[in-house]
């Protein structure tokens, strides 16, 4: 007698199913989360001392339920080479399952059975991921005050700084009335953080400038605490925060970590094919029209080409075959829209740079993630409360009952 063997595949296919599921349900219970925070900023002074006390404590629960993601992602995913090649990265999950955790009843329907949430009284309020990504992928301003690290630094910032379409904005006039061109801006950023009191770019006292502000501080002469910090730096306003703030960051080492950086931050990855161009008379990085196209049509394929330097150097050097790159680091085919940077030239026109190998190693790192940026909120009935937070997967716990287990937030700003 012949059995019909069922389909094989089948079951995979009912996870995946699942996990769509999963996901949506999870992203709609998201965005009314995000609604619902979004209508109570309003009535964030009308809320009692109970209420932000109850919402700083469904803040401080999103932030332990985010320690285990955390952790699966040190010991499970950093570890495993098949699903780190899958490009499964838990900053897009993490965020879409919080809210799953305060609600009992999407849990349960979820789950089946009987879940039991961590808020005490999920109709009552729940918890929202804001933030949650590496920190690496950035240009850490820190490695100022390491002067071994401090000619990579300078390098890393004036390319960060040189495409010509900037000429203006380092041609600005600042508040105290003068310029800052790249160089002396790059300065500005450096004499802050390192240790000695002498201006990098002109002979004065480095903190002339501070003490003729309205309120006079000195530079820091010191590593910084916080991203907040750099925007006490001579040179950084507005305008210069909304080009490069997204560059930028005061944690990781003092190469940028390819696999962290932000698929979005085309700019920074333009600062890259610039400083490492095989040759510095390269037609496309003197030209920002051509440089932003080529940056814009790679940048979204970083987090998987990251992985192999050479398909990245070949993205870059070839972005019409980018797509066909991405597929062979991933494994299966992709779709092909022939326009990644989405900007509707053809990959195929868009002028690829020649990149230097060794040049490149010099500047980027790859291997597991370190530093992640968290901003939790809690939202209660009337009120809500933030923690921004810093995670740090290799540094030791000293928080009551957790000393000694690896992992821990080494920044943390509660508001
Ligand atoms: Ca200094």
């Amino acid at each position: 007698m012949m059995h019909i063997r069922p389909v094989s595949g089948s079951k995979g296919q009912r996870g995946v199913a699942l996990l769509v599921v999963v996901f949506g349900l999870s992203l709609i219970a998201l965005l009314i989360n995000i609604f619902i925070y979004q209508s109570k900023i309003n009535r964030k002074s009308a809320a009692s001392e109970g209420e932000r006390m109850r919402a700083r404590y469904y803040a401080f629960s999103t932030l332990e339920i985010t320690r285990l993601f955390l952790r699966v992602q040190a010991k499970f995913i950093d570890n495993n080479a098949m699903i780190q090649n899958m490009g499964i990265d838990m900053s897009q999950i993490v965020p879409m399952m919080i809210p799953m955790f305060f609600d009992e009843t999407l849990a349960e329907k979820l789950l089946g059975g009987e879940a039991r949430g961590l808020g005490e009284l999920p109709e009552k309020g729940t918890g929202v991921l804001e933030i949650y990504r590496p920190e690496e992928g950035r240009i850490n301003l820190n490695c100022a005050f390491n002067s071994t690290q401090l000619e990579r630094l300078n390098n890393l910032l004036l390319g960060l700084f040189l495409d010509r379409r900037y000429d203006e904005l380092f041609g600005r006039i600042q508040d105290d009335g003068q310029m800052l061109d790249r160089q002396q801006q790059v300065g500005s950023l450096v004499d802050f953080i390192d240790f000695d009191q002498s201006m990098t770019s002109g002979a004065d006292d480095e903190d002339s400038y501070y003490k003729n502000l309205e309120e006079p501080y000195l530079s820091k002469n010191n590593l910084l605490d916080s991203v907040n910090d750099i925007r006490l730096i001579r040179g950084v306003d507005d305008i210069f925060w909304a080009n490069f703030g997204s560059s930028l960051s005061v944690y990781g080492g003092c190469q940028i970590h390819l696999c962290a950086m932000d698929p979005n931050n085309w700019q920074l990855l333009a600062a890259l094919i610039i400083l490492t161009a095989s040759s510095p008379e390269d037609p496309v990085i003197t030209d920002p029209v051509k440089l932003k196209l080529l940056a814009t049509t790679v940048a979204p394929q970083v987090p998987v080409l990251c992985k192999d330097l050479q398909s990245f150097i070949g993205a870059v050097a070839q972005p019409g075959t980018a797509s066909s790159l991405v597929s062979a680091v991933v494994g299966t085919d992709i779709e092909d829209s022939g326009d990644l940077g989405q900007d509707g030239i053809a990959d195929a026109q868009v002028q690829g740079v020649e990149l230097d190998s060794a040049k490149l190693q010099t500047l980027v790192v790859g291997g597991s993630k370190r530093y992640y940026r968290i901003r939790a909120v809690g939202l209660s009935d009337q009120a809500m409360f933030s923690i921004e937070s810093v995670w740090d997967q290799l540094s030791v716990s000293t928080q009551p009952g957790k000393e000694g287990s690896q992992g821990a937030y080494i920044y943390w700003k509660e508001d």
